[in-house]
């Protein structure tokens, strides 16, 4: 037996004395280092009495210790749970009570919000700050430096990211060892890494993009990892000339194009610019490849399926395109009422079947069975086509999605709360054109008959309960939604309208 995800990206690298990470000051830590951390790690995780299959979830700051934390469980056979750092505490509880993990990893500033969220779930809490600091780390340093790898096999899971859907809660996406290694395998032999690569990472690591995209990528090569703690032009600008690809949702790319210090001499070294996770516009593409002469890779994903299509490393980019399915991904063009397949260059919903799709959402067979055919094709929501040259582009959703800075909102989670208050009758949250993050949120709210409401106080209580980055950037009061002749309302038609509030 063995472990093949932990074996793959980590295990082969035990006692290489390479470097792994370059942190911002200058340090660096080599794949011995880093390993040696992740196996207390694992020590330390079965000391609080973690157990194969069991789940822990993770809110805390990008860090290499953040990432040791994610080999541990690949190690110990622990399922990892990445939550984003700006969730409220509110937020946070859903996915413990939901996921029932049994350890939570928070920032100490966060413990005190935290205790009662554990207590509730009857999680055990520990503290890992962004300097890897914390009660964990405390254990973890009693722990030896290296941990017996617990077997495991393709089938077994590695991870739950939980993501949202129209209706209802978050669902947890059961991710396998299979799911994450053949996909970092089709992606790196499709993306040529190798050690020879230096990837600047300034992408969150608790979303597919940031974790099993880059980080795999580059593990599994073996290559390096500038490891910044967030996107800042400042930093990338830095650290630009001392690496040889990128890989970023859209905004980076158009908050680079906008710097002056961003110059075709800067980046005259670099072999690969990938840009995911929110559609990047055409208009950009062609003003990147205008100042740099280099077109950025577009690849689309989700995270049910990691990466399902990219364009090619050595072929045609073609702007406003996602590109090919990768080898070993089907992908058809559906008739949404009906699911039978479409004939080419027609408009439909985007389905994909292979190794990289999911195995179901945690303890939720009805949601699974709406989304995951029996035959293994997952309907993603996207809504795309296949040109004669079978690009893939994908033209709209199928889903009431709004995706801001790479980040995916759902407009059901912040209206449910916006109906909750004094004096709204209903709600319509839509997304609108903005020109730094893609997309942003509006909320159109209806007055009951009763009186006006108070946008500050509503403001104030949406502050406790979402992250800030799902807050409404404007609130606009009517007398009433605009709806067809069925009832339903037309967002299409308030899209329309509100289409100019941030870029007129
Ligand atoms: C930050 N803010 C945001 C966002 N990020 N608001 C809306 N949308 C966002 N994405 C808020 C901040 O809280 C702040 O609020 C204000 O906006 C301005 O912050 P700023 O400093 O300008 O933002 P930032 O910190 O620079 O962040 C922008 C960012 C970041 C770099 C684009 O959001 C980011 O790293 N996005 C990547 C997300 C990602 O990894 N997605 C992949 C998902 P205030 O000032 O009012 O307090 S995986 C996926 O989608 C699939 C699988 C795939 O295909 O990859
Ligand atoms: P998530 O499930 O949160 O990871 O978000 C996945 C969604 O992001 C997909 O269903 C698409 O709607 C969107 N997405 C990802 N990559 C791209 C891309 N390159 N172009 C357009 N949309 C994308």
């Amino acid at each position: 037996m063995a472990n093949p995800l932990f074996d793959s990206l980590f295990g082969k690298h035990a006692g290489k004395s390479q470097v792994f990470l370059h942190l911002p000051d200058g340090q660096t830590i080599t794949y011995a280092d880093f390993l040696r951390m992740a196996a207390q790690y694992a020590g330390a995780l079965t000391k609080f009495g973690l157990v194969p299959g069991d789940r822990l979830a993770v809110q805390i700051a990008k860090s290499p210790q953040a990432l040791a934390v994610y080999a541990a469980c690949a190690q110990a056979g622990v399922i990892f749970l990445p939550l984003n750092t700006a969730y409220t505490p509110e937020e946070v509880s859903y996915f413990v009570e939901n996921s029932g993990a049994r350890l939570v990893l928070c920032d100490q500033s966060k413990h005190a919000g935290m205790v009662p969220v554990a207590k509730a779930c009857g999680a055990e809490l520990a503290t890992m700050n962004a300097d890897g600091s914390g009660t964990f780390a405390d254990v973890a340093a009693t722990m030896p430096d290296s941990f017996a790898t617990v077997d495991r096999s393709l089938d077994d899971l590695a991870a739950f990211l939980y993501t949202s859907g129209t209706t209802g809660r978050s669902k947890g996406a059961m991710l396998t060892q299979g799911n994450l290694l053949s996909n970092a395998q089709t992606l790196v032999a499709e993306w040529q890494f190798t050690q020879d690569d230096v990837l600047l990472h300034a992408l969150p690591i608790f979303h597919t993009h940031g974790l099993f995209v880059a980080s795999n990528i580059t593990l599994l090569a073996g290559g390096q990892m500038i490891f910044l703690p967030a996107f800042n032009v400042d930093q990338i600008i830095e650290h630009l000339p001392k690496a040889t690809t990128l890989m970023g949702v859209p905004t980076f790319y158009t908050r680079l194009l906008g710097d002056k210090r961003f110059t075709k001499e800067l980046v005259a070294h670099m072999r690969l610019f990938v840009s995911g996770s929110a559609p990047l516009l055409a208009e950009t593409h062609v003003q990147f490849e205008k100042l740099t002469g280099l077109r950025i890779l577009e690849r689309y994903g989700m995270t049910e399926t990691n990466m399902n299509t990219s364009n090619p490393y050595a072929g045609e980019r073609r702007a406003g395109t996602v590109g090919f399915p990768l080898p070993g991904v089907e992908l058809k063009i559906t008739d949404s009422k009906t699911g039978e397949t479409l004939p080419q260059g027609e408009i439909g919903e985007i389905e994909v079947r292979g190794p990289n799709v999911f195995k179901g959402y945690w303890q939720m067979p009805e949601k699974t069975a709406e989304e995951l055919r029996p035959d293994g094709f997952f309907i993603t929501g996207d809504l795309g086509q296949i040109d004669e040259d079978g690009y893939v582009s994908i033209v709209g959703r199928n889903k009431d999605l709004i995706i801001s800075g790479g980040y995916n909102i759902y407009p059901k989670e912040i209206e449910l709360l916006l109906d909750e208050e004094e004096n709204v009758l209903e709600s319509a949250v839509i997304g609108v054109p903005h020109p730094d993050f893609g997309e942003t949120v509006v909320a159109i709210l209806v007055p009951s008959p009763d009186g006006q409401p108070d946008l500050d106080a509503i403001k104030a209580h949406i502050a406790t309960s979402l992250a800030r980055f799902k807050h409404p950037q404007k609130m606009i009061v009517m007398p009433e939604l605009p709806r067809n002749t069925m009832g339903k309302v037309q967002k299409k038609a308030l899209r329309d309208q509100f289409k100019d509030l941030f870029t007129g």
